[in-house]
């Protein structure tokens, strides 16, 4: 046996005596900083001092280095794993560790009670024949207003407190967060031709001091239907069957008159309110008028029908908004909307 075997022959014999005292993870891991030890272990010594080594037996007396540390590190994780199971039997025969209960269940997750509503409010109108579209959260200042009759400056635009970007672009601020689903109307209409029945579902980011029914970033359901001889009757027959889809034929629906620079008329409908049942006094939810408003709606501007191209004379259109959050809490009784994105496990699991 050559000197250089005879050296590592007595290095294995003491390293692996040295394992096989070293019953417990700890000592394994004290025994394996001795010999395995990146900056001083025994064995790290030897590969080091490889250099001096004679230069016709270094080759040799490498391999065998590396072939001893192969053999130390499979020893020692085959210690380790006997170590392991031997401390699992230790704990099971002291009745700590009962490996024959059956395991915890991982608890599933489920859809955002707003989810849910939103996807029952899609399906109550694809049932109609809307097509769902989608467009984008962060939308350009001549989508959200300029397109949709609220040029800068009109008085309207402060009906939407409008989160910027702070971005410029062409020296100007023109990105936002969509203050609503309404630039969707534009976009359907660049894109396609009547007749359209269209809605588009999505975030909208206001901002505005919070209350019962008011939210900085709230969902909607834009629909907007284009086509030869479309009146506002029609747009009432759908928006009352969509809403006796979701709560049912015991709840009242009142319209009223309303506001919105790209419709003309402009309507409002609402819901009576959960709590008081359109009793109105003193009720928070509601802020005493009995009910609460679920969407604006009214019949597509002339002048929007001209600006996509088509002849006004020919078509015409509605248009609706739904604040989805408002028809959730309607369904489940909710008192207050900013329960919804306060992450409370105990509220969201109830749905
Ligand atoms: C609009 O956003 C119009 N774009 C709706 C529209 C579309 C009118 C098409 C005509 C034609 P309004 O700001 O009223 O309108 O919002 C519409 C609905 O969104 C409200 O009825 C309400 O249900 C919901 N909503 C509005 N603001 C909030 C808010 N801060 N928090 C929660 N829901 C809101």
């Amino acid at each position: 046996m050559s000197t250089i075997e005879a050296e590592v022959d007595s290095l294995r014999a003491e390293a692996l005596e040295e394992l096989a005292r070293a019953d417990s993870e700890a000592e394994q891991d004290v025994w394996r900083a001795q010999w395995l030890g990146r900056k001083d272990g025994r064995l790290t010594l030897h590969l080091r001092s490889l250099k001096d080594a004679p230069p016709e037996q270094r080759a040799a007396f490498g391999k065998s280095l590396n072939d001893l540390k192969a053999t130390l590190e499979g020893e020692l994780e085959a210690r380790r794993e006997a170590a392991r199971a031997a401390a699992i039997a230790a704990l099971s025969t002291e009745a700590v560790l009962d490996v024959t209960l059956p395991g915890r269940p991982q608890s599933l997750g489920r859809l955002h009670p707003v989810t849910q509503t939103m996807n029952d409010c899609i399906d109550a109108f694809a049932d109609m024949g809307f097509q769902v579209f989608e467009g984008p959260e962060v939308e350009w200042a001549r989508y959200n207003f300029d397109a949709v009759r609220i040029p800068e400056d009109h008085p309207a635009r402060d009906m939407w407190d409008t989160i910027w970007i702070d971005t410029l672009i062409d020296g100007e601020r023109n990105m936002l967060l969509r203050t609503h689903t309404s630039p969707n109307q534009i976009r359907v209409m660049e894109q396609s031709d009547p007749p359209m029945r269209v809605i588009v579902p999505g975030k909208c980011y206001r901002q505005e001091a919070t209350d019962a029914t008011h939210e900085w970033m709230l969902t909607q359901i834009e629909g907007l239907a284009v086509d030869e001889g479309v009146r506002m009757s029609d747009l009432k027959g759908a928006l009352y069957a969509f809403a006796r889809r979701l709560f049912g034929d015991e709840r009242q629906i009142i319209f009223h008159h309303s506001y919105f620079p790209f419709v003309e008329p402009g309507v409002e409908m609402a819901i009576d309110c959960f709590l008081c049942r359109a009793d109105g006094s003193n009720c928070r939810t509601c802020h005493g008028t009995g009910w609460i408003e679920i969407l604006g709606a009214g019949m597509v501007h002339p002048e929007i029908i001209e600006n996509a191209g088509y002849d006004s004379s020919r078509y015409t259109g509605f248009a609706f908004g739904v604040g989805i959050e408002r028809v959730a809490m309607l369904r489940w009784g909710i008192e207050d909307i900013r329960h919804f994105y306060q992450n409370d496990l105990r509220f969201l699991r109830q749905f």
